[in-house]
């Protein structure tokens, strides 16, 4: 999955993506965007890696696009650099927590550029949509495009409203995602690509002045999860010798590195869980939508067990970590065989039985 690093020009989100993904930014692609990839820490695959040895161990991995960030001040360039991030799977919001002090208002500010790009991809399909209304065209036609733009009217307006002020609108997220859409009404609006209705994760890039200080309730009143990392001062922490990183992060009253955990939580907020894949070759971590079938997670190892898939071996993590191994597993009953419609959990260890 590709998550797009977002935020105003200067919030620090180059920093971030060099310590997300340990990839330097290239100043040459700063306006184009780069891409890297993060491998996300499970302890789990950890110990499964232990017990079986294998000749190889492989991580669920997220894609971060770093892009160039929105200007505070010509506002109105800010669509097309938004453009960018149509196709990434969810966004993280970068806010500038080293020389800003209103942490509240940049998340309001950077919201409300989203929903102005939002509403002019919405407004110009409206204004297509009327026009083609216009036309004589097949009864069936006219009936599609007219629920298209009902809803589409619908959208436009809750972001006229502006929702970012209500108390209830998902945490103050705003724009098309505090409508709440019906599965069919999302589909229907897919193709738009939205940036309102991606996954969002905040993330306070702090400065060493702000460590281990709360975040202000104005901030979590708008972004109840919102993270916050000291990503900077955590990669010059890192590149100290052993005895004298020890000795900084004492005096800062850190008492260890958050990167992994930030990981996982990103990972966890673009709706991806993970399922394992264990044997003497490789042990690996396949990552999946929250809410996915047994079929989908054969496709992502490979299209072909996808098509002949006939049925899934499942173990929890847990159970497996328990018992010790597959055949224990049998006996103790904590085995099972699952279908194709199977909502695979995040944790379990598959092997997918297919035919060829
Ligand atoms: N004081 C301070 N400066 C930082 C910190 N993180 C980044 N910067 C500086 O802020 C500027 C913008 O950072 P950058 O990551 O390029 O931001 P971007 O424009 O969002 O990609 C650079 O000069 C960084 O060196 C920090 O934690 N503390
Ligand atoms: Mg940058």
């Amino acid at each position: 999955m590709k998550v797009g690093i977002v935020g105003f020009s200067g919030s620090g989100k180059s920093t971030v993506f060099h310590w997300l993904t340990g990839v330097r930014p290239d100043p040459a692609k700063s306006q184009t965007g780069q891409t890297g990839i993060a491998r996300i820490p499970d302890p789990r695959l950890d110990w499964l890696s232990a017990h079986f040895q294998p000749r190889k161990t492989t991580p669920a991995t997220l894609e971060f696009l770093d892009t160039p960030g929105l200007l505070a001040t010509e506002r109105r360039d800010n669509p097309r650099r938004l453009g960018i991030l149509r196709e990434a799977g969810g966004l993280l919001v970068v806010l500038n927590g080293f020389n800003e002090p209103d942490l509240a208002s940049q998340l309001r500010r950077f919201r409300e550029e989203l929903m102005f790009a939002d509403l002019e991809i919405v407004s110009n399909r409206i204004s297509r949509l009327k026009d083609q209304l216009r036309k004589p065209r097949p009864a069936k036609q006219k009936e599609a495009d007219e629920q298209e733009l009902a809803l589409l009217q619908r959208i436009a307006a809750a972001f006229e409203a502006s929702p970012l002020s209500l108390p209830d609108s998902g945490g103050g997220k705003g724009g098309a995602a505090a409508l709440g859409l019906k599965d069919d009404e999302e589909k229907a609006i897919r193709s738009f690509q939205l940036l309102t209705l991606k996954p969002e994760q905040v993330l306070v890039h702090l400065g060493e002045d702000r460590l281990n200080q709360p975040l202000p309730d104005e901030l979590l009143a708008l972004a109840p999860d919102a993270l916050a990392a000291p990503a900077k001062l955590e990669m010059e922490l890192h590149e100290l010798p052993e005895d004298d990183r020890q000795m900084f992060m004492t005096d800062l009253g850190l008492t260890g590195f958050i990167r992994d955990e930030v990981l996982r939580k990103i990972f966890a907020a673009m709706g991806q869980i993970v399922f394992f894949t264990v044997g003497e070759d490789e042990c690996r971590a396949w990552s999946i939508p929250k809410g996915a079938d047994a079929v989908t997670g054969a496709g992502q190892i490979h299209t072909d067990l996808a098509r002949g898939f006939v049925r899934a071996e499942v173990v929890s993590y847990e159970d497996f970590q328990r018992v010790g191994s597959m055949k224990e597993a049998k006996t103790h009953g904590v085995y099972r065989l699952e279908g194709k419609s199977y909502i695979v959990q995040d944790g379990d260890i598959m092997h997918i039985l297919a035919s060829t």
